[in-house]
């Protein structure tokens, strides 16, 4: 038995995520978590809500209420759809919490002692009437290069340059509108992170195995230009971990705060110390997930995350771990996630372009969603949802394929046999040809799920379910039981357990589903297959079991059109 610490990038407050966020990191996340479970290995699924940062102020004054308020309030809004998608966290934490702002602050205490911060006065603009300084993002004007009106101090859009506030032709605020706006010097605490190039580098090169999309985005944030550079972990703001070295001020640094980037991943760290607390347990519980001086040796650790995110998991945080001088356990593999786009284009918040989480599980099973994200999930590439191809796996996958063979092999029983398990004949020369299939599948499935390449696998599961339903067309029961009902009770014993199977092996995918079928199957306690050819026979004759309801109701094309409508968004 392994010990697997798994996280998932923290979706952030300001507001509800949609599918593409959901793909992204969440849901991999969790069927592999569900898959090392079954497994039988010992697993931390750690998530969190990242709360920090000026969108939440913003997104707080939107609401007019106050941003401790408004990150309480969503965090449990979060909390609440992740459970309807069934995201099985062991605990779904906050990055604002105590535990965050103490493993913080001691942390660039740690980063202080090895003299990896420094003081660095750089410029800001301030904002009269919004009464903050502006992160450049929130500075509008009229672009240098193209003469866009609607360019930012960071970059033009239309154009795509890259600016700095003070390149902007009348500057104002993006909150306010003001242009009471003033250049102040303020001081910042610097992470020396270039000084950890090597060391990083080497690091990166040494991980086997690593997704392509993860390590060439890590190279060439290393080695392109600027990717490296030193890096500002304090802000002027209100909201965040006050920049404090383990309870100790630092000169100056009153009323600031931590950069949410530098706290977010700590919150991994900290949301497991939250664990610990709500379970009463001592700093040990979470210490032996995360220091390797304290157990944390045997830990293999995996990351899922958006593209976008990966710069900050293969330098900045690992540069916070490595340069602390402590033995803080490392990631050792790091999933990330291509784009989802929506019929072809972007999700689009601001348009009310595309799905919510919180719409989707309004329309449908929670399980529907997940069959279909994480068998189209960006792995290779970006994948598109359409609702013509949600349509077409739900139905076919789900429907046609698992749902016709629970519903037809448990109806047929129930009618010939009785709701238990029929006695008689024996398995032959069909049913060892399916089990050998089932088995060569399954060691793929395995591997597949091994190497954290969910979409393939998900193929496997559905070429696994697809097995069966071949089978039960060829051996025919319903035919052979005239003739018979001997033969035709060995088969419908062996669809039975293969039901049961099927249940156990659909957990990761559909957890819903899959404890549906094994309560009909009245194998709740079912565990992953050792020996397949004994899990087949698991259900003795005599078994009682139950005929579940229609488990997948397919989708209409009517019902299809006016969701596509209905999601097209204004434009
Ligand atoms: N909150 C993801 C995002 O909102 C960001 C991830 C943090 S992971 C430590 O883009
Ligand atoms: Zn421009």
């Amino acid at each position: 038995m392994a010990r697997i610490l798994i996280t998932s990038a923290l979706p952030y407050i300001n507001g509800i995520k949609h599918l593409g966020n959901l793909v992204g990191s969440q849901l991999p996340s969790d069927a592999y978590a569900r898959y090392m479970r079954a497994k039988g290995h010992e697993v931390m699924f750690i998530c969190a809500t990242d709360e920090h940062g000026t969108p939440a102020e913003l997104a707080a004054a939107k609401a007019g209420v106050p941003v401790a308020k408004f990150c309480a309030d969503m965090h449990v809004v979060q909390k609440d759809i992740a459970e309807g998608f069934r995201l099985s966290f062991d605990y779904f934490g906050r990055s604002s919490s105590d535990r965050n702002r103490e493993i913080t602050q001691y942390l660039a205490a740690a980063l202080g002692r090895e003299g990896l911060i420094e003081e660095v006065s750089e410029k800001q603009v301030y904002s009269h009437a919004d009464k903050r300084y502006l992160p450049d993002r929130y500075i509008e004007g009229t672009c240098p290069n193209c003469g866009d009106e609607k360019a930012r101090g960071d970059q033009c859009e239309n154009c795509t340059k890259q600016l700095n506030p003070t390149d902007l032709i009348n500057p104002r605020s993006a909150i306010s509108g003001s242009t009471d706006l003033e250049v102040r010097e303020t001081k910042h605490l610097y992470l020396k992170q270039s000084t950890m190039r090597e060391t990083l580098d080497k690091w990166i090169d040494s991980q086997e195995g690593w997704p392509i999309l993860t390590t060439s985005i890590a190279k060439k944030w290393l080695h392109d230009g600027d990717g490296l550079r030193d890096r500002g972990i304090t802000r002027d703001l209100d909201w965040g971990v006050p920049v404090q070295f383990d309870g100790a001020p630092w000169s100056g640094m009153e009323g600031k705060v931590f950069y949410v980037w530098f706290d977010a991943p700590i919150e991994y760290i900290s949301a497991t110390a939250e664990w610990a607390d709500a379970n009463g347990a001592g700093d040990e519980a979470w210490e032996r997930w995360w220091r390797v001086d304290k157990g944390a040796d045997d830990v293999r650790y995996v990351q899922f995350m958006g593209k976008d995110n990966v710069p900050f998991h293969t330098l900045s945080f690992p540069a916070t771990m490595m340069g602390s001088g402590e033995p803080w356990k490392l990631v050792d593999f790091i999933k990330s996630y291509n784009w989802l786009t929506y019929e072809g284009g972007k999700f689009s918040t601001s348009q009310g372009r595309g799905i919510f989480m919180n719409q989707a599980l309004e329309i449908f099973p929670s399980d529907y969603w997940r069959w279909w994200l994480l068998s189209n999930a960006p792995e290779s590439s970006d994948s598109n949802f359409t609702w013509e191809s949600f349509q077409g796996g739900i139905n076919k996958d789900l429907a046609d394929v698992l749902g016709n063979f629970v519903s037809r092999v448990t109806k047929f029983c129930r009618g010939k046999f009785g709701e238990e398990v029929p006695a008689g004949g024996s398995y032959g020369a069909a049913e060892a040809a399916v089990m050998a299939e089932i088995a060569k599948r399954l060691k793929v499935y395995e591997a597949n799920m091994e190497a954290v390449e969910l979409r393939k696998a998900a193929a496997d599961l559905r070429a696994i379910w697809a097995a069966g339903n071949e089978y039960l067309q060829a051996a025919a029961p319903w035919t052979i039981y005239k003739e018979s009902p001997e033969d035709a009770a060995a088969i419908v014993r062996f669809a039975l357990n293969l039901i049961r199977l099927y249940g156990v092996l659909s957990g990761p995918y559909i957890p819903d589903a899959s404890k549906t079928i094994l309560a009909a199957m009245n194998a709740s306690d079912a565990a992953w297959p050792e020996d397949l050819e004994a899990d087949l026979s698991a259900l003795p004759a005599g078994h009682a079991f139950t005929t579940p309801e229609v488990m997948f109701a397919k989708i209409t094309d009517e019902r299809r059109d006016e969701l596509e409508a209905q999601f097209a968004g204004e434009d």
